[in-house]
């Protein structure tokens, strides 16, 4: 399988993380790649490849996606933070919170900072933004490659990861919505359907937002249930859609301690509602974060249910990009990714 990934990741290197009332070294850290390529070695996968260097690749997918001064914000965020003579790395202090409805956009950065962010443990560092460009390219290119019937499969090996990202909020880890931009590129070349299955142990809450009035992308989540698990505010089963997208978006919230084979009943629901869409391509969204040894997170799956994971999807058959989310399992996170592309290459 063609696996798209570049070293510019490394240029996310936040030295903070808000985690129970301490400042902490992000979960999201540059070492989770170094493992996954390690694993992708050991299984000889492959080829690697950089990311197309066209500039244009993608570029009206990202504009359809993202608010203009959202990405305006996220260009100068540092540099007006530094000029402000700020020592640490960004962390919102203030929201327009649900007492502060119906906010103006302020203009001193501590504002903007607010308004843009939807959690505060994503503190954004110096050279965040080029990395996370470069994660929205490594996507673009995988979906250029399914688009254009080149590839049944890619994985597109993202880091920032993407799926709390909305139209105009960043949070956790997430600021550019890859398998958003990706979705949306493929339906910019063509396909008239596109699916996004998100396996990552948390709710895909900005995907859900960004496709929620619209039935040309059917957005499907399993996640811890956001009564006990980030990002706390979207998630429930309740939430279908609204508009012409009622009906397109499905929730699978589960409780603590979730095992496989539970977890495995929902995603059988969510292949067969798959299957009935009939999407021309499919996008998953693939975090390692459900791992039973994850720091932050309380799904019990084992290391050989990847594999497992990998074969009930690709056996849909469907055209597939897979991008990468989250997973704070770092020593696993290789082994576990990896049993997830092996099951994904099982295709008759
Ligand atoms: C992409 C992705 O996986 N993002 C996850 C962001 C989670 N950020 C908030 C983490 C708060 C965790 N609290 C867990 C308490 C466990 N004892
Ligand atoms: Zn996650």
């Amino acid at each position: 399988m063609d696996i798209i990934y570049t070293d510019k990741h490394r240029l996310r290197a936040a030295k903070t993380e808000l985690y129970g009332g301490e400042l902490v070294p992000p979960f999201e850290c540059p070492e989770r790649m170094d493992y996954i390529l390690e694993a992708i070695a050991d299984k000889s996968l492959g080829p690697i490849i950089g990311p197309d260097e066209n500039p244009k690749l993608g570029a009206n997918a990202i504009a359809a996606i993202h608010d203009a001064g959202y990405l305006a914000f996220l260009d100068t965020a540092w540099e007006e933070w530094e000029a402000e003579g700020m020592k640490g790395e960004m962390i919102p202090t203030v929201w327009p919170s649900r007492s502060m409805p119906s906010p103006h956009i302020p203009n001193f950065i501590e504002g903007k900072l607010g308004y843009y962010a939807l959690s505060c443990e994503t503190s954004i560092a110096k050279n965040t933004i080029e990395a996370v460009y470069a994660s929205a390219q490594v996507a673009l290119t995988g979906a250029e490659m399914i688009a254009s019937g080149k590839n049944q499969l890619a994985f597109s090996l993202c880091r920032p990861p993407g799926h709390h990202a909305s139209r105009d909020q960043f949070g956790g880890y997430c600021f550019i919505n890859n398998a958003a931009i990706a979705a949306q590129h493929m339906r910019d070349q063509g396909a008239k359907r596109v699916a996004i299955l998100d396996v990552d142990f948390h709710h895909g809450n900005g995907t859900q937002a960004i496709f929620y009035d619209r039935d040309d992308v059917l957005f499907l989540s399993l996640h811890g249930d956001p009564n006990d698990a980030f990002p706390h505010f979207l998630g429930h089963k309740s939430e279908t859609g609204q508009g012409a997208g009622d009906g397109f978006n499905l929730n699978y919230p589960m409780p603590p301690n979730t095992p496989y084979s539970t977890w495995g009943e929902a995603l059988d629901h969510a292949i067969s509602a798959i299957r009935d869409y009939a999407p021309d391509s499919l996008v998953v969204s693939f975090g390692a974060d459900t791992f039973e040894n994850d720091p932050i997170s309380f799904f019990k799956l084992k290391t050989a249910d990847y594999i497992d994971m990998g074969k009930r999807i690709t056996a849909l058959g469907l055209p597939t990009l897979i991008v990468m989310e989250g997973g704070y399992a770092v020593r696993d996170i290789g082994t576990n990714t990896v049993n997830f592309l092996i099951g994904m290459e099982h295709r008759s």
